[in-house]
């Protein structure tokens, strides 16, 4: 019995995430197979809103306690994510704890995101809620420069840590956190060049996955 693929597309703001994580999704349609598309933060649920406002700078919270609700809003789908993917679905995830650990933990190094008396979010505290969610199989990390991602689209910078001191130390810990997860896992895309071209290096590493995958859903750095 084979089940579904768990696939997780990370990548700073503005990388194109989105817009590939879509590609993929009817690209996998078309073959006629079973996929559903999720995304990080879930703005949707009730946790969800409270992130919603944080990023539009409509309120203010604790850095530790937003990383705990961006983690919960995680933990209230990831039932919803392992019986998918035992009943055979593939799932594509447009960000996932890793943006978590990578947003979080950059804020240490950032000298107005906290408050001089609030501990700083170590990597290893930021990775602890997240310990046991579904663990994906495969994660694609579309690289940007953050000068490059900013050019992309209209409206950088509207959203809490768009900015490019931000963005650059958030790269240097997806690239700490891909090291640990190692090349099976975690594959990089050089997300600088044009959609087609990056569509096509992603169906590459995908399409082998689609046909399902052997063996349980495994816990995520357990
Ligand atoms: N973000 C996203 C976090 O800080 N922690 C997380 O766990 C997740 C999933 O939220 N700047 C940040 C990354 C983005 C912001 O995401 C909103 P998006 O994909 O722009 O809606
Ligand atoms: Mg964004």
């Amino acid at each position: 019995m084979t089940r579904g693929a768990f696939i997780v597309i990370e990548g700073l703001d503005r990388s194109g995430k989105s817009t590939q994580a879509a590609r993929l999704l009817e690209r996998i349609e078309a073959a006629s197979k079973s996929v559903q598309l999720l995304k990080f933060p879930d703005r949707s649920t009730p946790i969800g809103q409270l992130i919603d406002s944080y990023l539009r700078s409509r309120s203010d919270m604790d850095d530790h306690t937003i990383h705990l609700l961006f983690s919960a809003n995680r933990w209230e789908i990831s039932s919803k994510i392992k019986s998918l993917l035992e009943s055979g679905t593939t799932i594509i995830c447009d960000r996932y704890a890793f943006s978590g650990i990578a947003f979080s933990a950059s804020k240490a190094l950032i000298e107005e995101s906290s408050p001089p008396s609030s501990s700083p979010l170590t990597y290893e505290w930021c990775r602890a809620p997240d310990v046991s969610l579904p663990a994906p199989d495969l994660t694609l990390f579309l690289d940007i420069s953050p000068e490059q991602a900013a050019r992309q689209r209209e409206g950088y910078g509207e959203e809490r840590y768009e900015k490019l001191e931000m963005q650059a130390r958030v790269r240097e810990v997806f690239a700490r956190i891909g090291k640990e997860i190692g090349a099976e896992g975690w594959v990089t895309i050089d997300a600088g060049r044009s959609r087609e071209e990056v569509e096509k290096d992603i169906w590459e590493k995908v399409s082998p996955l689609v046909e399902g995958v052997n063996g349980p859903v495994n816990a995520l750095w357990n």
